[in-house]
């Protein structure tokens, strides 16, 4: 797959998807999870990867180092709905999920709420779901679009813009996505919503929530060797979790861990950008919805860094 052969997206149950995230369907709808599965939820570029690795530390960094040095993160933590079968990467998430040696497993999905496989719920599954304000989301999403080959063409930054408050991205609209997810966790006790933005506020206190939802009490020094791990710089510099493995990005184009900030927005979205999404935003989430924060005290303030 080159940029001459992008996918293209199309209306799948009423969501934008792509193919590669559909083409195992069967096989994703039939995902016999396990109770003691633990989902990671997101919209795509919320922090997965984040949450992930800190959820493989917690459950695994004690285990052998080969393990750390080896294995990427995307085979430690399989990405259910994906099905990738071209150039040198054979891969369909539900395969890899079903013969993954550890317990618990640790699963990531961009799947809507609505099309989570039905038995994570009946084996009522611990859930993460993490959330990213959509300002910073878009941004992180249209960066990744334009050095990911296995993503549709993302077009100029207006357009990319526009495709978005449309919900005419893979796995559909930001606002349903975020809003689904929590909706659910009004009736499914068992989903702990976390946002990146608190993540990246106060990195200690999120483990730490984390640790008491998954009913999990690392040492001090585990803890610290956690959050050592974890640093935007350390993950950056890490081959097992920056992807620069990933035959489908172009890393000449942006990287993977671009920059891991809160605020990054501000240095993308012109005035008028800024006020139609303001006007847009409060139509579409409620009183009811998730709070984000688009700005943190320890963060980006306008202009502060280049575009990419
Ligand atoms: S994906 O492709 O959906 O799985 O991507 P995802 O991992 O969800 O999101 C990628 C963005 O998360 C940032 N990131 C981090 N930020 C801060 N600290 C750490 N440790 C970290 N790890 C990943 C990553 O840089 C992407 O955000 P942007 O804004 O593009 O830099």
């Amino acid at each position: 797959m080159d940029s001459a052969s992008r996918p293209k997206l199309f209306d799948f149950h009423g969501v934008s998807m792509i193919n590669i995230f559909t083409d195992n369907w069967e096989a994703i709808q039939n995902f016999q999870a396990r109770p003691d599965d633990i989902l990671i939820g997101t919209y795509p570029k919320a922090g997965t990867t984040w949450v992930s690795y800190v959820l493989d530390l917690l459950y695994f960094g004690q285990m052998s180092p080969e393990r750390l040095n080896t294995l990427p993160i995307h085979e430690r933590v399989p990405f259910l709905e994906a099905t990738y079968q071209n150039m040198d990467l054979e891969y369909t998430g539900t395969g890899l999920a079903d013969k993954l040696p550890t317990s618990p497993r640790l699963i990531k999905t961009h799947l809507p709420v609505q099309f989570v496989p039905k038995s994570f719920w009946e084996q009522n599954c611990r859930m993460v779901y993490v959330a990213r304000n959509a300002k910073d989301n878009v941004v992180s999403y249209f960066h990744f679009e334009r050095m990911t080959f296995a993503q549709p063409e993302p077009g100029d930054w207006n357009s990319y813009l526009q495709k978005f408050l449309a919900g005419k991205l893979a796995f559909g609209s930001w606002y349903d996505h975020v809003n689904g997810w929590w909706k659910k966790k009004q009736t499914y006790s068992n989903l702990h919503y976390m946002f990146y933005e608190d993540l990246a506020e106060d990195t200690g206190r999120e483990i730490d929530k984390l640790c008491s939802f998954l009913g999990l009490s690392p040492s001090a020094e585990e803890k610290a060797r956690v959050m050592s791990e974890v640093k935007f710089d350390n993950m950056k510099n890490n081959v097992m979790t920056n992807y620069s493995t990933n035959p489908y990005m172009d890393f000449k184009i942006s990287s993977f861990m671009r920059k891991g900030k809160v605020g990054d927005w501000k240095n993308h979205f012109t005035v008028a950008q800024n006020e139609e999404f303001d006007k847009d935003f409060k139509k579409k989430m409620k009183d009811s919805a998730p709070q984000f924060r688009t700005e943190i005290g320890n963060q980006i303030t306008a202009n502060q860094t280049v575009f990419i």
